[in-house]
């Protein structure tokens, strides 16, 4: 039973802003009705991953890069989803530079044997950096194909030895609202969050990013530290990150929360799932000088094209309910 299917309204009512900021209310109250525990609603722990997913070397490398047009540095530089930095496209490029990225520590802990707080080149030590074209598919509809220059994500998780409690991972944007300006407004709950289940963070195609076109990030793309995770919605991929903890329980990721029905915790790329005010059938590929808005619309993919190395960790999910 969802929470809609709870409170019978129409899911036309839920999209109003007003709901959404009353929404943790709602939540508490619903809580304390007795024998309508949350368990009941969607947000229920969801499937454990199958136990055996293996994919050979051969298929996670047919992963790793793309023969298709890549987008221009200054596009992938100046059209932006960053919003500690504004809403609009063209405002993290511009009001990024407030960022200061050194000195950079990230905290890792949790359910792990080694927790630590570090130097981002302490964290990221022993890892041999690699480059990675990889398409990136906005759930706005818009798409890029961008060379990263990163660590696999799995290197670096190992180190900290998660024990057999870390089902999750959750991430941590810093949150300095001197240096941030867009997190003075209540857009999102700062600071942004994001999450993958273990068997996704330690899958060969999620990756650490810490450059771009061989050059390092500029701020605007998430330096010095962000997360890509080329199958699932470009919001899954947390910018400027601080911290790293190995959890329990799904945790908290802010585009779930501040818009549930519209933003899951997985966010897989699927276009036969559409969002609730427009279709994910197709995309606008920003890709070598076409046009930002006019570009050419193409078919989005299943997994945006990955499922060949990442369709083993849903087998037996629905996946239009965890979505
Ligand atoms: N901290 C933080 N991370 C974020 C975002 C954000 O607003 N804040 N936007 C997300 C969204 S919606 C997308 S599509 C990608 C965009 O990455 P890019 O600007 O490097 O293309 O970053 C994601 N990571
Ligand atoms: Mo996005």
């Amino acid at each position: 039973m969802s929470l809609r299917d709870v409170l019978r309204i129409p899911s036309s009512e839920l999209t109003d802003e007003s709901v959404y900021r009353d929404r943790r209310r709602l939540l508490a109250a619903l809580a304390a009705v007795p024998g309508l525990g949350l368990a009941a609603c969607s947000d229920a722990a969801p499937p454990p991953p199958p136990s055996t997913v293996t994919i050979t070397p051969e298929q996670a490398r047919a992963g790793f890069r793309t023969s298709e047009e890549l987008t221009r540095y200054e596009d992938v530089t100046t059209y932006n989803n960053f919003y500690e930095f504004g809403t609009g496209k063209s405002d993290p490029s511009r009001a990024g530079r407030t960022l200061r990225l050194q000195p950079w520590s990230v905290a890792v802990g949790g359910q792990c044997a080694k927790p630590g707080v570090m130097s981002l080149d302490d964290l990221l030590k022993g890892a041999t950096p690699e480059e990675r074209i990889y398409r990136l598919r906005c759930v706005e509809g818009w798409s890029m194909v961008i060379p990263w220059r990163g660590v696999p994500l799995a290197n670096v998780l190992r180190r900290f030895e998660p024990n057999s409690k870390a089902k999750y991972v959750a991430f941590t944007t810093l949150e300095d609202h001197k240096q941030m300006p867009g997190q003075g407004y209540g857009a999102l709950d700062w600071p942004y969050r994001e999450g993958l289940r273990i068997d996704e963070a330690m899958h060969p195609l999620a990756f650490l990013v810490t450059g771009l076109y061989g050059k390092p990030l500029p701020q605007q793309n998430g330096a010095p530290l962000r997360l890509v995770v080329p199958w699932k919605y470009g919001f899954k991929g947390i910018k400027s990150i601080v911290a790293i903890t190995f959890v329990e329980t799904m945790p908290f990721t802010s585009w779930n929360d501040a818009q549930p029905q519209e933003y899951g915790f997985f966010s897989n790329v699927n276009p036969s799932v559409d969002h609730p005010r427009w279709s994910q059938k197709t995309e606008r590929r920003i890709a070598g000088t076409q046009s930002k808005l006019f570009a050419e619309r193409i078919p989005t993919r299943m997994f945006n094209g990955y499922a060949d190395q990442v369709a083993g960790l849903y087998t037996g999910m629905n996946l239009r309910k965890w979505f």
